[in-house]
Order: C-alpha cells, then sequence, then structure tokens
C-alpha cells in the first residue's frame, strides 16, 4: 500500500470529483486555518480521474504545500469509497472528512479538532441540525431530502446530522471495523459500527455550493437505501451477538 509521506498528528481527507472551481480556494483556506491554529495537519485529497484537471491544480498547489498531498485514483468509485481509501493510507492518529464545495466551513475546523485533541470525545460531527447550526442557500428540495434521511438515520444513532460529510474522529474508532464504502453517507457508517465512547455535535453554518455541480442523485439516494439496510442488518447482529455473550 502507499502511504503518505507526512504523516501528521491530524488527516484532512477530502474527496473530489470535477472540482476545479473551489479546489484552490478550499487548500487557502484550509491551510490557513491549520498554520493559524498550529495544528499539525495534512491535507490528503483523493481524486478520482477528474477529467476537468482538478489534479493537476492540487499537484500545483502541493510543491508550495507540503502538508498537501494528492492520492489519484484515476476512476470513479464513490466518495465514501474515496474517504475509505484516504483512512487506509495515513497512520495519523486524529482522521476527517470535508467536502471540497466550500459547504464545510473551513473556519469551522478548530471547534471540530480542539474537541478530539483536548480529549473530551472520540468523534466530532460537525452538523446542521443542532442549535447555532444553519444552511444558506439549499433549495427546499434538498433541505426536505436531507431532514427526510436524518429521520431514517435517526433509529440507528442520536447524532442529529447523520448525513454529515463534515467530521472528525480518533482512529481507534474505526480500527478493525469492516467499513463498507457505498454511496456518500461514510460519516454514518462510522457512526454505527466505530468503536467509541462519546460524540459531540458541533454546530456550523453549511452553505451550498456556488460553482461546480453536486454529485449527490437519484443513484445515491438508492444507496443511501442499500447502507441503511445493511446497518440495520448489522446492527440487529451486533446487539444479538453482545446479549448472547453477556448472558
Ligand atoms: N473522489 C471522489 N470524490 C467524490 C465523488 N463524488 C463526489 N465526490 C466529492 O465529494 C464531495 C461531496 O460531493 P458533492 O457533490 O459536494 O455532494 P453534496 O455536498 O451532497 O451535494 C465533493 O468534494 C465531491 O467532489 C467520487 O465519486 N469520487
Ligand atoms: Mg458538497
Amino acid at each position: 500500500m502507499v502511504q503518505i509521506k507526512n504523516n501528521h498528528e491530524i488527516s484532512i481527507i477530502v474527496p473530489t470529483y470535477n472540482e476545479k472551481e473551489t479546489i484552490i480556494s478550499f487548500l487557502e483556506k484550509v491551510t490557513h486555518q491549520i498554520s493559524k491554529n498550529n495544528f499539525d495537519a495534512g491535507i490528503i485529497v483523493v481524486d478520482d480521474g477528474s477529467p476537468d484537471g482538478t489534479a493537476d491544480l492540487i499537484t500545483n498547489f502541493s510543491k508550495t504545500h507540503t502538508n498537501v498531498a494528492l492520492l489519484n485514483r484515476r476512476e470513479k468509485k464513490g466518495l465514501a469509497s474515496a474517504c475509505v481509501y484516504g483512512f487506509n493510507h495515513t497512520n495519523s492518529p486524529i482522521l476527517g472528512v470535508m467536502d471540497a464545495d466550500l459547504s464545510h466551513a473551513p473556519d469551522a475546523l478548530p471547534y471540530l479538532l480542539n474537541p478530539l485533541l483536548y480529549n473530551m470525545c472520540d468523534i466530532a460531527v460537525g452538523s446542521r441540525y443542532v442549535p447555532g447550526g444553519r444552511i444558506l442557500n439549499w433549495p427546499l428540495s434538498r433541505y426536505m431530502q436531507s431532514k427526510l434521511a436524518c429521520i431514517v438515520g435517526s433509529l440507528l444513532t442520536s447524532v442529529k446530522d447523520v448525513t454529515s460529510g463534515f467530521f472528525f474522529f480518533k482512529r481507534e474508532v474505526i480500527e478493525g471495523v469492516p467499513l463498507n464504502p457505498l454511496g456518500f453517507k461514510i460519516c454514518l457508517e462510522v457512526l454505527v459500527k466505530g468503536n467509541y465512547q462519546t460524540v459531540m455535535e458541533v454546530p456550523y453554518t453549511f452553505c451550498d455550493r456556488i460553482s461546480g455541480k453536486s454529485k449527490m442523485g437519484l443513484k445515491q439516494i438508492r444507496e443511501y437505501g442499500k447502507q441503511l439496510a445493511g446497518l440495520y442488518k448489522y446492527k440487529k447482529n451486533r446487539h444479538g451477538i453482545l446479549q448472547n455473550t453477556s448472558c
């Protein structure tokens, strides 16, 4: 397996597919937050062969920013799969995910990372659905879709924003855990299957992308259904095993 050279305390995994409009601005903002807050953090972008040249822009940027690395998979394999690929290519004790489209506010990073660095939680989820969280510029249809996805997901976890794509966690949470890299919702996968004691939901302002196109579509909604079914089954089996061993 190819290991990323810059093993930092924190790895920020950024899946990209056709994000040439925002990727440089995103990297500038995130690297600024990293140095401003003195974080020992690296950014690992996992690009799936974006035909718009996103990978070339990242390669150029990484020449002057040694904490930015690119993993180029050359074939579109999906968001969750890109995240798991990123997790497997670093040894950082703290891992997390952000979208490259600037929906996930880079200035919220210290509010998610400090609770993990100070051992106040095992998972920190950027949340639109706790007091203080907000959504800007989303069409009503997209908001309803997200809310519905959260309602269905609430049978699996008490976290309010189960569809969040902006989250960080300690590596030990997923060590030895069989993450299924299906679809878009990797945070839910970590929340249901991970080994942890405490989750913190950190409010932030989600801002809809101002350029480029969302890759969320019918296929991803169908995959979410499949993922939910798999997670219900997983939880039921695990619960059964735990009950049997406690008898
Ligand atoms: N590597 C990779 N990244 C993807 C893929 N699909 C989406 N992304 C990235 O995942 C992030 C979230 O996707 P986005 O289209 O913003 O979804 P939305 O926020 O739910 O509308 C963005 O940074 C995308 O570029 C994929 O198949 N492969
Ligand atoms: Mg997005």
